[in-house]
């Protein structure tokens, strides 16, 4: 009887003996390794890595070379990898609404308690078997380069590199678009099929980009977002001792992602006027004008994609009239 009942207890606990083994994610980055848009990502799993011991272990299988920047969506969605590093622009194929965090005027901090990140979080759960961990990039506008001086908000007759990011803006104000991955950029640039390019204010220089680019237009718009994402699946069996792994290096890339990129974008403003490219400053009335439309375009965009979330994610997103 006593050995019958030492059996059972064993049994009762195997489950979780067995959960409570290490366990090893899988995961990739949409941007090149140990580049800007990378860096945090790289950090955060070091960090798993580090506390995780025994308990949960990430194998980094490294950026584009692992992975084409646009399929990285469908890999996490299929569980082909349990973790990455991507933008919504990325994977708007899955998620459309997922290129609305670039519209944000109002930090994750506060979309935390508002409700945004709620109402996002069952799109994510619904349309891409997703959590989104934490935001990696904000606080960091988006710029256009050019290899063409412009005068004003007009674009017309200039052919630009973009991504879904930049696609309605840049269209609004007469230009000619062609997406590429970061990847394609340079190339595009030194054999003039592009006359330009949108990227964010930071990271211009990890591919050598400053080499083919004249000037950047002043102001920036919208706010990068790069983030953390864990597919539900792997996330459903994880046990609480590994989740808490995960969850406190999110809080803590999360909360460093605002003051970085801010010291960051001074540092590469500074940069970029030492290298030679000139800033064409759009003021007064242009500026506006300029700014209204890239908001007008991009919402229009999103609405346009879905219908149905699309108005809801501006009430939650846009700076409080
Ligand atoms: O490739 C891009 O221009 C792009 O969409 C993006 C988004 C976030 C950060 C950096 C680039």
């Amino acid at each position: 009887m006593k050995r019958w009942m030492m059996l059972a207890a064993f049994a009762a606990v195997l489950p979780q003996a067995a959960a409570a083994q290490e366990v090893t994610l899988k995961a990739v980055s949409s941007f090149a390794e140990k580049t800007t848009f990378s860096r945090g990502f790289e950090t955060f799993v070091e960090r798993v890595n580090a506390a995780g011991k025994g308990v949960i272990q990430i194998n980094y299988i490294g950026g584009p070379k692992a992975m084409p920047p646009f399929e990285v969506g469908n890999a996490l969605k299929g569980g082909v990898v349990d973790l990455a590093n991507v933008t919504g622009a990325f994977y708007t194929n899955v998620m459309p609404e997922a290129d609305a965090w670039k519209l944000t005027q109002v930090p994750m901090s506060e979309i935390r308690k508002n409700g945004g990140y709620d109402y996002m979080a069952k799109l994510y759960a619904e349309k891409m078997n997703a959590i989104l961990l934490a935001r990696l990039s904000d606080n960091n506008p988006f710029h256009l380069y050019l290899n063409k001086p412009i005068t004003k908000p007009d674009l017309t007759g200039l052919k630009l590199r973009i991504t879904p990011v930049y696609r309605d803006f840049f269209q609004a104000l007469g230009a000619t678009v062609v997406q590429t991955a970061p990847g394609e950029v340079y190339t595009a640039l030194e054999r003039g099929v592009v006359d330009g390019y949108g990227w964010p204010i930071t990271g211009i220089f990890d591919l050598g980009w400053q080499e083919k680019t004249k000037y950047r237009v002043d102001p920036g718009f919208y706010s990068s977002e790069v983030s953390i994402l864990v597919n539900k699946t792997t996330w459903d069996k994880l046990s609480d001792a590994q989740r808490a792994v995960l969850l406190k290096a999110s809080a803590q890339a999360e909360a460093e992602a605002v003051p970085m990129f801010t010291e960051e974008g001074n540092k590469d403003t500074k940069r970029q006027a030492d290298a030679g490219i000139q800033t064409i400053k759009l003021d007064g009335e242009n500026a506006k004008v300029f700014l209204d439309k890239a908001y007008e375009a991009g919402w229009a965009g999103v609405i346009r994609q879905s219908p149905e979330h699309g108005p809801k994610l501006r009430q939650f997103f846009s700076k409080p009239k």
